[in-house]
């Protein structure tokens, strides 16, 4: 039987898996944007190989600080719709007093072609109980299709939008907070079209990109795009793919937006919790035979312009 390493140390950092599939924690490390390189390639290599890092006790983070150790990792990027946060460059605040409950499976920003490689998200108030976040590994559930599905995933091309299907009403946010964050997120609409599988630009591996901005398969019937989404879809929710994390304030969680989708559980009814987070400059997907993501609509909504 092969030994299964759960932790990894170097000088003062220690690297604890937390799940089979996906998920560390790192301690050991103060996020600043001081960290001298070997550093920041340990939290790089970590974010490769375990999707989505996590950090405890990083109370001394504030905005500024935070989108600093952003810089770390690349090139912090504004969503392309929701305003950032007042004072800030980059960050873009969830709190769920305003209807920030991101409860649905998703990759952050897939709307758009090259969408972020990497989210960093702080926890700035977080319940007593309840309030967790998952995330799921998407080259795992990849590589547990059968061959048959894997090799209809690979041909396989979506339409990602951010005006897709709100119909849904959630736990404790009002039909008002629906209505202006729907007006907001879709102020500008985008459709892109994206492999359903796409080749990893660092780590090579074959990663399947779905999530809750998809629409429709290029070339099917919403009908039957509803059903296989949905085939498909449930090899990344599988349990067996996923981590689950219980926040405290303070803690960050990182993690590579190209390899994973998260869920953030809406359990804590009228709790408050705030998570602010910087996203990093992506690359354009890749399919498995060499084509491009591309971005096929960018439209002003009315509302915006009124
Ligand atoms: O609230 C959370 O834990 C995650 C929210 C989310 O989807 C995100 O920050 O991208
Ligand atoms: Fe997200």
């Amino acid at each position: 039987m092969s030994e299964v390493k759960q932790v990894e140390t170097k000088a003062d950092i220690v690297i604890k898996k937390l799940a089979g599939r996906i998920g560390a924690e790192i301690s050991g490390i103060k996020l600043t944007a001081n960290l001298d390189e070997s550093t920041v390639q340990s939290i790089r290599d970590a974010i490769l190989k375990y999707k989505v890092v996590f950090f405890r006790n990083q109370q001394h983070l504030d905005d500024k600080e935070q989108e600093a150790f952003a810089k770390l990792l690349g090139k912090p990027v504004a969503h392309p719709t929701v305003p950032i946060k007042d004072g800030s460059n980059y960050l873009l605040e969830l709190d769920s007093n305003h209807g920030g409950r991101a409860n649905s499976w998703h990759t952050d920003v897939t709307f758009v072609d090259a969408y972020p490689q990497a989210s960093i998200l702080r926890a700035v108030v977080i319940p007593e109980a309840g309030g967790d976040t998952v995330w799921a590994n998407t080259a795992a559930a990849y590589n547990s299709l059968p061959e048959e599905l894997r090799n209809l995933a690979d041909k396989l091309w979506a339409v990602h939008t951010n005006d897709f299907d709100y119909a849904k009403k959630r736990d404790n946010v009002s039909t008002e907070q629906e209505a202006e964050s729907r007006k907001v997120f879709t102020s500008t609409v985008y459709e892109t079209e994206h492999p359903v599988v796409h080749v990893h630009p660092e780590t090579g591996e074959r990663n399947l990109l779905l999530g809750h901005f998809v629409k429709q398969f290029v070339g099917l019937s919403s009908f039957d795009s509803t059903h296989l989404f949905s085939v498909l879809q449930n090899y990344v929710t599988q349990l067996e793919n996923t981590v689950r994390w219980h926040w405290n304030a303070g803690d960050v969680a990182i993690w590579d937006n190209r390899a994973t989708q998260h869920y953030a559980i809406n359990d804590y009814g009228d709790a408050h919790r705030v998570v602010r987070r910087i996203t990093i400059d992506g690359d354009v997907p890749v399919s498995v035979d060499g084509r491009r993501s591309v971005t096929r609509t960018k439209v002003k909504s009315f509302s915006e312009e009124e």
